[in-house]
């Protein structure tokens, strides 16, 4: 029988558990545009007590560089409309440029503006903003999760301002090749142990990773193999998983603690193991417990891999099916 990802997708379905992210991202949906962004200003700002973001390195920031300068130039009422505009992907210039940017520089992009906010070069919030009761219930939904959800929160909806590029065909920025190194913080795992599973592919797929190898990750993967990164659609073909991989996955520190495989009658494998991954801008001091569910093929290579979320801590021990 031959594999397909719409039944890799569904592999450990009855372990997983609903995550509470998409339903805070829902709620957020809900917000007006100056809610939505007081609302991540109050988030980023709490949050930014106890964890803050490493400062983006220059090369990372340059990418970003144009469009602060012109936002720094404009008048505090310019300045309101330009995060308006991002925020409720209006198609202007400035909100096709950031649509363009690739995640990471979306993200430098705005710890920027945090940056020059806190130096009062830019205004935070609109002058008379009077925060509506919804900003509230978002807020109280957020201090609920735990830290990795929160950074998931605040990425995904970085992620999700400025104007909608994706049919406009290819744009004249640095994207994917030219996309700057993270440093790494914490040194290499070089040998990669998880409890309950000695399969090559998957053993060496996080070795890979972890040293941002992404040739040989990809090389552990079947042609039209795929890759479901969380809340997000498949990635399919190794092509294309390589332009996401150096684009989103540089300087990912990757602790898988434990796993299951079990062996199909045709001899595919599929296993689900749990862990911690931490993500560079916020190094040692965030983990995000997550899962990979694994469907390998019978050459051993590998066919579908889902990164998950977990809703708590709970769930790093969620591998039986009932
Ligand atoms: O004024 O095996 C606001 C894959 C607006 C690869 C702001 C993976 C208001 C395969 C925006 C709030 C990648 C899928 C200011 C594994 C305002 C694989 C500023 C998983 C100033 C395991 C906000 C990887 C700022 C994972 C600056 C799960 C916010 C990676 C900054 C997860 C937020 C990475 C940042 C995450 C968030 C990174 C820097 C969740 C970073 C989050």
């Amino acid at each position: 029988m031959a594999l397909t990802i719409q039944s890799a997708q569904t592999i450990f379905s009855n372990t997983q558990v609903p995550s509470p992210i998409p339903a805070t991202i829902a709620l957020f949906d809900q917000l007006n545009v100056d809610d939505q962004l007081a609302y991540l200003w109050y988030a980023y700002t709490e949050m930014g007590k106890t964890i803050t973001p490493a400062a983006p390195g220059a090369a990372r920031l340059q990418l970003a560089e144009g469009l602060l300068t012109q936002i720094k130039q404009m008048s505090p009422e310019e300045q309101t409309k330009v995060m308006r505009d991002l925020a409720s992907r209006a198609d202007t210039p400035i909100s096709r440029s950031y649509g363009f940017f690739s995640v990471n520089t979306k993200l430098a992009f705005w710890y920027e503006l945090g940056e020059l906010m806190k130096q009062g070069l830019i205004t935070p919030i609109p002058v008379g903003y009077q925060m509506s009761p919804g900003v509230k219930v978002v807020l109280e939904a957020t201090q609920k999760l735990d830290q990795g959800q929160q950074i998931t929160v605040l990425r995904n909806t970085v992620v999700d301002m400025g104007f909608d590029t994706s049919e406009l065909g290819p744009s004249s920025y640095p994207k994917a090749d030219t996309e700057p190194a993270f440093p790494r913080t914490t040194p290499v795992i070089s040998s990669v142990k998880i409890d309950g599973v000695t399969e090559p592919a998957v053993l060496g797929y996080i070795e890979a990773m972890n040293a941002d190898n992404f040739d040989a990750a990809i090389a552990l993967f079947t042609p039209d193999g795929a890759l479901q990164p969380p809340f997000q659609k498949p990635i399919v073909g190794q092509k294309a998983i390589a332009k996401y991989m150096r684009e989103e996955a540089q300087g990912l520190n990757m602790m898988p603690k434990q796993g299951i495989c079990e062996v199909q009658p045709d001899g595919s494998k599929q296993l689900k193991i749990t862990g911690v991954v931490q993500t560079p801008w916020f190094g040692v001091n965030v983990g995000m417990n997550i899962s990979w569910r694994f469907l390998i093929n019978p050459e051993g290579k590998i066919f579908f891999v889902a990164i998950d979320m977990l809703a708590s801590p709970q769930e790093l021990m969620n591998l039986r099916r009932i």
